[in-house]
């Protein structure tokens, strides 16, 4: 999918024309991986554009940054001004955002300490990540031969950029084999998550996702579920998974800012079929919730606009 370009992207607090939001080649994390991100939507809503859980996102930027000893030079408060400024003069109604700290240009030698931290921010449109039949009808998945990365191999539960090789991988080779997703299991066996998406699935009526011990990133879109789920009268439980519970699902579905509330159509060629009702009831709310339209979860938006 090519890049829906937008006017300005906020780097260290100056708002910079797109085309020159640009960096050196020797930029530390370019070469290491060694940056920390979040992925953020905004929606329209009566009130204009409102970001979604955003103070939670920039939250777990800090969080990222600390596990990688990374200082931000900017507070939680400030980056969320800086996101919602970023949406208001790009004029956009509903986008991605794409907050990024990284180590930036003067020091070549693995220790980060000494390196200079920069920060950015860019908004552009973006349509579900997975497409909108997916989003119907649901994705084939896949479980991957490349295992999630260990939590005593690199912390994951941080969204650091170099953590996203092992996604990659495991996204290619399900694209290459013909699928559209891919499912990760961590190094004890265990269901963890997707390349850039947490998991669900429902059994005998009760919604199961494994726990974040499994190394599944604490999503954001995964908290929102278990809270809409549970508002439905639905039973949630985190539990680890073996694939074999996947093949077992009577439904089962992923979820992630990026991908939204996503069914899955079938798990290594085990159908699952058409969204089942449990899924289809999550996913209606999802949405209502992030355009507003939800009076329970209208604390999760964060208007752009006062
Ligand atoms: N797990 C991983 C590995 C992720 O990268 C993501 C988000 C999630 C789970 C879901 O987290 P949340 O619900 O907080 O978004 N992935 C990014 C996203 O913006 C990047 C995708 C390209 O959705």
């Amino acid at each position: 999918m090519p890049l829906d370009k937008t006017d300005k992207i906020w780097m260290d607090g100056e708002l910079v024309d797109w085309d020159r939001a640009q960096i050196h080649v020797l930029t530390h994390t370019l070469h290491y991986g060694s940056g920390v991100f979040e992925g953020i939507r905004a929606y329209p809503t009566d009130r204009g554009p409102a970001v979604f859980r955003l103070t939670d996102h920039i939250r777990r930027l800090h969080r990222s940054a600390r596990l990688f000893l990374i200082e931000l030079p900017y507070s939680v408060e400030e980056l969320v001004e800086a996101t919602k400024e970023t949406v208001r003069v790009n004029g956009v109604d509903s986008c991605y955002i794409r907050p990024i700290a990284f180590l930036g240009y003067g020091e070549m030698g693995l220790n980060p300490l000494s390196c200079v931290v920069n920060v950015a921010i860019a908004v552009w449109p973006w349509g579900t990540y997975l497409g909108d039949e997916g989003l119907k009808h649901g994705v084939r998945m896949k479980v991957s031969s490349w295992r999630r990365i260990d939590p005593n191999v690199n912390p994951v539960a941080a969204k650091g950029t170099g953590i996203y090789v092992n996604s990659s991988l495991a996204k290619v080779e399900a694209l290459k084999a013909g699928y559209d997703e891919a499912i990760l299991l961590n190094s004890q066996g265990f269901v963890a998550e997707c390349t850039g998406e947490n998991l669900f699935v429902v059994t005998d009526g009760v919604l199961v996702t494994p726990p974040l011990s499994s190394g599944a990133l604490d999503g954001i879109t995964r908290d929102s579920v278990i809270t809409i789920a549970r508002d439905l009268g639905v039973e949630v439980r985190e539990e680890n998974l073996l694939r074999s519970d996947l093949y077992l699902a009577d439904e089962a579905f992923l979820t992630g800012t990026a991908a939204e509330v996503v069914p899955m159509r079938s798990v290594d060629d085990r159908e699952i079929g058409e969204p089942g009702e449990v899924t289809r009831k999550i996913q209606e709310a999802y949405f209502a919730a992030v355009h507003g339209k939800e009076d329970r979860y209208k604390n999760w938006l964060e208007h752009v606009r006062a």
